[in-house]
């Protein structure tokens, strides 16, 4: 008997998966009726015993064998399942090619008399993604619907300020004037900033990264509104982020992509130009960005896409028998395909569709100018719709559209698919004049060198079209526009137990907690309040919220907390108030930049208070307190366990001396370091103020400390200088009080003056220093506390600047000048951060500030021993103070060296500053 198997192996090679695809789905009975007569084959010659070994052999391999997160190199929708196209093609195109051209002109025109740079081959890879999508997916803001978020990709920002001009939205001196923002009459910003053009751009999105990581924790805060009840939208808004591929080797892309899938976050479609280059080169030059990042959208449960060929190649695979199309379309690399987008058809002939001769014959139709052209499915209208409308139906699972493109499409010689693509920002008139003939823009000879803009008329069907495309998804977009109402914020006597101080001992963390617990009890304000915590709410003692507002979860709590008989437990609900993030200091601030915007994206204003661990902050997520100044975000930031020495036990990673400087350095950012409870409660009440009631557009840091301590009451007529960053706490003593001291019976400071600045829980060093110096050294010292050097020096700086432009008028004074002026002596500042903190405000202070403060890396140990190594205890402030006098030649320096003795002070201890 013949045993041979006779199956037809190109049959079955043909019928791999992404084949069965494209020819009606038969093959999968194909490999059905091929290894049912494999099996009876077996069974009839080898009988069921042995069949059953070979089949578990099989199985075997079969279970080891790697399973692969991906699907076939192929468009996901194939053809027989792609909605149909229903615009107009042809006055699409037009309209496209019109942007195309003005989007490429502004970036050339301005870099034809200056050097201030543009990018041409995003946008240029990108305008059918847009394009489909503005005119048939992307809703503006209507009466009845808020509009959907979009996040451009930030280097595709001229493409939407051509589009925006032929929707008569900007106009010529606009375009003119791009990146020339200090131009005569304003100019448009590089890449999308609220801060610089409030009425039009909604997200920040250049720094990579941070688009996507915002539109994630975004489109959970349109849930959180819902669920709250604080929005009540008909039909949901969607979230369309536009990224690039390059992009998504930035950690904050990828790294929070499963929160969309827990939470179901089906308002949300990720749109990756995959032109498979970023700024230097291909993003996978050796392997397949496409394929890499399916199996990792895959893998986190997003639905996902793939836009890979255009129509022309759904021919070409129909028409493939042998299955050796898709098999080479899998091996050829990134690297390959961006060769291919280069050299002449004749290249791609002989190297894609040569390797194999079947496949050669499948081209034989097609002349090299034909295969040059065959469209890659980004660049495709029909392609790109129908996955957009899928992705908008999509229901359960967000999605993430991988769209193939080649990087600087049309420009030809200038930079299409080269690595120089991303750079390219002039194009000579030979270059122009190709554009011009590939996109049909009716540009003359005589002054195409002259990169003019093209607006066709009003009437014309393109115009007409556009706006009718437009009107009917509600308007244009991007637009910023806030219709928020203010909020009836609560007046100071709210605040009246933090005024009284206390007798018992408290941190200003501890005094916090109490605040937010008065503002959750606000009646008209309570609403609007979103504490966000990164799991540490135990740690900063605000676990008792969990149960008396929640803590959100879309799926409210399906178990039974472990804690339920306690009365604290963690209580977890489907409109609780607090956002819970976990442990994730980024995710936690694309919260608070969520909700901080709210007021302008929803109009429905509300109030993050994100509290974390302060050394986490600017630190670990400074680019994004930097994104929430651009975008306007308003709230409060809470850098709790802040202090090199305050946060004692921890250690050099978590001890903060230098979170302050950070935040000084985002300008609309107030940062302050309040001492006292009543610090706190003027600040935020003042914050509530401004931010909320008047509708100013700045947001606040405070740090929070976790030393315990009596919580004075508050003196009178303090509040303009807590606000303003310093005033007088406590005077020194009389100086009668002084008494003699010193070697050989000299009196010391007998009648010298010194001023003491202290922030913080640091304030209480320079209490105590008040004592010693008024006992021990007859010096007066006056306690100030300062709650904002921030504030202080941009005043400073302010009126200074204003001073050197009108010199011959009568000179202002700031307010840490004019406030000094009055006082007579020296002045020392003693802080738990670096001393550049406290530094910020020495030109102003009279005669110089000398500073105390933590430089150097924190050390594990108790406060006492840390506050003694940074030379910032008591002890130490006053051998401060009296050096600062022994400098100024008000007393002996011996003085000061008889003090470190008696104070015992080791003069040759270890020094904490390093370089
Ligand atoms: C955080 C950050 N790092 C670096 C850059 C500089 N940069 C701007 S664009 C770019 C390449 C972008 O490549 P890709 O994301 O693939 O975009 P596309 O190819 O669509 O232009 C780089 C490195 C940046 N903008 N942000
Ligand atoms: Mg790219």
């Amino acid at each position: 008997m013949d045993n041979t198997v006779k199956v037809d192996k190109k049959e079955i090679y043909g019928s791999r998966p992404g084949a069965a695809d494209h020819s009606g789905g038969s093959n999968g009975d194909k490999w059905s009726r091929s290894l049912q007569s494999v099996f009876e084959l077996a069974l009839e010659s080898q009988g069921p015993e042995r069949t059953a070994q070979l089949l578990e052999k099989l199985a075997n391999q079969l279970r080891s064998a790697p399973q692969g997160p991906n699907t076939p190199y192929l468009n996901t929708i194939p053809p027989e399942r792609q909605a149909p196209f229903p615009g107009d093609r042809d006055i699409e195109r037009r309209i496209k090619s019109y942007i195309r051209w003005n989007a490429m002109a502004m970036v050339v025109k301005a870099n034809s008399t200056t050097n201030v740079g543009g990018h041409i081959s995003t946008f240029a890879s990108s305008a059918t993604l847009y394009e489909v999508a503005f005119n048939h997916f992307l809703r503006g803001r209507t009466e009845s619907f808020p509009g959907d978020l979009v996040y451009f990709q930030g280097h595709a920002a001229p493409g939407m300020y051509a589009r925006a001009f032929l929707e008569g939205r900007l106009d010529e001196r606009h375009l003119q004037n791009f990146r020339q923002e200090l131009a005569e009459g304003g100019g448009l910003s590089s890449y999308p900033h609220p801060y610089l053009m409030p009425d039009f751009w909604q997200f920040p999105t250049v720094s990579m990264g941070l688009g996507p990581i915002l539109s994630l924790y975004q489109a959970r805060f349109n849930r959180y509104l819902q669920a709250r009840g604080l929005v009540n939208w008909k039909e949901e808004p969607k979230l369309w982020a536009f990224l690039g591929d390059g992009e998504c080797d930035e950690p904050e892309t990828l790294g929070a992509i499963t929160l969309a899938t827990r939470e179901n976050l089906d308002n949300l479609i990720w749109v990756i130009n995959c032109n498979l280059q970023r700024l230097d080169g291909p993003v996978r030059g050796n392997g397949k960005i496409i394929q890499e990042l399916e199996g990792l959208f895959r893998g986190a449960g997003w639905n996902v896409i793939k836009v890979i060929w255009g129509t022309d190649w759904d021919d070409l695979l129909a028409r493939d028998k042998s299955g050796l199309l898709p098999k080479r379309m899998e091996e050829a690399v990134d690297g390959d395909y961006q060769k291919y987008s280069v050299e002449p058809g004749s290249y791609t002939r002989k190297h894609f569709f040569g390797k194999y001769p079947e496949l050669l014959k499948l081209v034989n139709h097609l002349t090299d100018e034909q295969i040059s052209k065959l469209l890659r499915g980004g660049h495709d209208a029909r392609k790109m719709y129908a996955a957009y409308k899928a992705a908008f139906e999509h229901k359960g699972q967000p999605t993430v559209i991988l769209a193939k493109t080649v990087k600087g499409y049309g420009l030809g010689e200038a930079g299409e698919g080269r690595n120089i693509s991303h750079q390219q920002k002039k194009m000579n008139e030979k270059e122009l004049r190709e554009f011009r003939e590939r996109f049909k823009i009716p540009i003359s000879d005589d002054v195409i060198a002259e990169t003019p803009f093209f607006r066709p008329s009003s009437d014309s069907p393109e115009i007409k079209y556009l706006f009718e495309r437009r009107h009917a998804l509600g308007g244009f977009l991007p637009e910023r526009k806030v219709v928020a109402p203010p909020l009836d914020v609560p007046k100071l006597d709210a605040f009246a137990e933090f005024f009284r101080g206390s007798t018992t001992k408290a941190s200003t963390t501890m005094a916090f907690v109490r605040l937010l617990s008065v503002l959750l009890r606000d009646k008209s304000i309570s609403r609007h309040i979103v504490p966000i915590i990164p799991d540490e709410a135990r740690t900063f003692g605000l676990d008792a919220l969990f149960k008396d507002i929640g803590i959100y979860s879309s799926k409210g709590q399906l178990y039974d907390p472990v804690d339920s008989k306690s009365l604290l437990y963690y209580h977890e609900s489907k409109d609780g108030q607090i956002l819970e993030e976990g442990i994730t200091e980024t995710g936690s601030i694309s919260s608070f930049i969520a909700a901080g915007t709210s007021y302008a994206t929803h109009g429905v204003p509300m109030v993050p208070f994100y509290i974390y661990y302060s050394m986490f902050g600017p630190q670990r997520v400074g680019d994004l307190f930097w994104l929430a100044g651009d975008i306007r975000a308003k709230g409060f930031l809470l850098g709790a366990t802040a202090g090199r020495t305050t946060l004692n036990g921890e250690g050099l990673q978590h001890q903060d001396g230098h979170s302050l400087l950070h935040a000084s350095t985002v300008p609309t950012l107030l940062a302050y370091d309040p001492a006292f409870g009543y610090e706190l409660a003027v600040i935020v009440a003042d914050g509530l103020r401004r931010m909320y009631a008047e509708g100013e557009e700045i947001f606040y840091y405070l740090s929070l400390y976790n030393e315990n301590y009596t919580m004075p009451p508050m003196p009178v007529g303090v509040q303009d200088g807590i606000l303003k960053g310093l005033y007088k706490f406590k005077p020194g003593p009389e100086l009668s009080l002084a008494r003699r001291t010193g070697e050989g019976g000299r009196r010391s400071g007998e009648g010298i003056k010194a001023h003491i600045f202290g922030s913080g829980p640091i304030i209480n060093s320079a209490l105590q220093a008040q004592e010693i110096l008024a006992e021990r050294y007859g010096v007066c010292a006056d306690v100030w506390s300062a709650t904002s050097y921030k504030l202080l020096r941009t005043d400073a700086i302010r009126c200074r600047r204003w001073n050197m432009l009108h010199p011959t008028q009568p000179p202002k004074k700031s307010y840490v000048e004019a406030l000094l002026a009055k006082e007579q002596g020296t002045f020392v500042a003693v802080s738990d951060n670096i001393r550049t903190v406290p530094d910020q405000i020495t030109p102003w202070v009279p005669g110089g500030l000398f500073t105390l403060g933590t430089d150097g890396f924190g050390r594990s140990d108790t406060r006492a021993r840390l506050r003694r190594f940074f030379e910032i205890d008591a002890e130490s402030t006053v051998i401060g103070v009296l050096y600062a006098l022994a400098e100024k030649g008000q007393i002996e320096k011996q003085i000061v060296e008889t003090a470190i003795r008696d104070l015992g002070v080791n003069p040759e201890k270890i020094q904490p500053q390093i370089v």
